[in-house]
């Protein structure tokens, strides 16, 4: 089938720069994702938007290039409940991708033991309005009953501005919880402010909640790097990420968001991204757990003790 990407969306960089930060060995990209191709894996009919496509080769090309060793590939809505894309992906990973999936209430055990066993370690529960239609949330507390036995986790990604109402049902989870990009903060409002502090005590209240520090690019009012250094760069978003880092550095990961959905002003060097992480994480301990630690505990926690040997 044929797809025309939704107008006004950007290309992702298909040459990002070779990043001046050196990861560290093992590090895990757990924020990306793969769209379609359209001919082979179809969008969904009730998408919001239609992506360019991205393939799981070009993201294991990336990966290398900006000097990952792995990928965490989270269903993007563009694909709806249709998780072939991101299951072909984490199958011709050779055990360098997991995956999180959107499932429907209709699942049965068997799909859900069949994603296990291919990568996926979690479910996504989107509330953007812009990207989905309403879910009831009983519909999504007994998904994330179903998949609490095997060991999976559920990511959520919101609005800062609807987290009061989202509060009672995050706190139910019976799950670890990652939250998508810091939980969307209006980085133009103070980071002590009501919005974020009020995201800082979920995560104090809630010690299963984590948050990605990823989507600078998304977040940011000052935006990208001047073309004279990125010292500079999504400025705004530092003391943000910076917080959550320092506050909570065993729940924190983060993520390219490779091919970056619905960016329509500026479209993201991947590799400018990468040498943002030492702004956020500014010691190599800090890094270390960002990175590695924290990404393989919830992913590949059973590798944990033989990457510690050998990192
Ligand atoms: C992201 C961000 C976005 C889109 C999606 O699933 C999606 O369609 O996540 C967005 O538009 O903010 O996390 O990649």
């Amino acid at each position: 089938m044929k797809f025309e990407k939704t107008a006004g969306w950007l290309d992702w960089y298909a040459d990002p720069s070779k990043p001046r930060f050196q990861l560290p060995a093992g590090s895990v990209d757990a924020h990306c994702h793969v769209f379609g191709p359209g001919s082979d894996f179809p969008f969904a009919p009730e998408r919001k938007y239609t992506p360019c496509d991205a393939s799981r080769h070009q993201l294991f090309a990336l990966r290398d290039r900006l000097g990952f060793a792995r990928n965490v590939i989270v269903q993007a809505t563009c694909h709806g409940a249709d998780n072939r894309a991101m299951l072909d992906a984490c199958l011709h990973s050779g055990g360098k991708a997991r995956g999180v999936a959107t499932v429907r209430r209709g699942v049965t055990d068997a799909e859900l033991w069949d994603m296990h066993h291919v990568g996926v370690r979690g479910v996504r529960f989107n509330f953007v309005k812009r990207l989905v239609d309403f879910t009831p949330k009983d519909e999504l507390m007994e998904i994330a009953t179903r998949i609490a036995p095997l060991g999976w986790h559920v990511v959520v990604y919101f609005e800062a501005a609807d987290l009061p109402e989202l509060w009672d049902f995050f706190a139910g989870l019976p799950t670890t919880v990652v939250v998508d990009h810091m939980g969307r903060p209006d980085v133009s409002k103070p980071v002590d402010g009501e919005e974020f502090e009020r995201f800082i005590r979920l995560m104090h209240e809630h010690p299963n909640i984590w948050s990605k520090v990823s989507c600078p690019e998304r977040l940011s009012v000052s935006g990208p790097p001047a073309l004279d250094g990125e010292s500079a760069a999504y400025r705004d978003v530092v003391p943000f990420a910076r917080q959550l880092i320092e506050t909570f550095p065993d729940r924190v990961l983060w993520g390219t968001d490779w091919p970056h959905p619905n960016l329509k002003n500026h479209m993201p060097d991947d590799g400018l991204l990468v040498d943002f992480i030492p702004h956020i994480a500014t010691s190599p301990d800090r890094q270390h757990q960002l990175l590695v630690d924290n990404p393989m505990r919830l992913y590949w926690p059973e590798e944990v003790g033989r990457t510690r040997l050998n990192t």
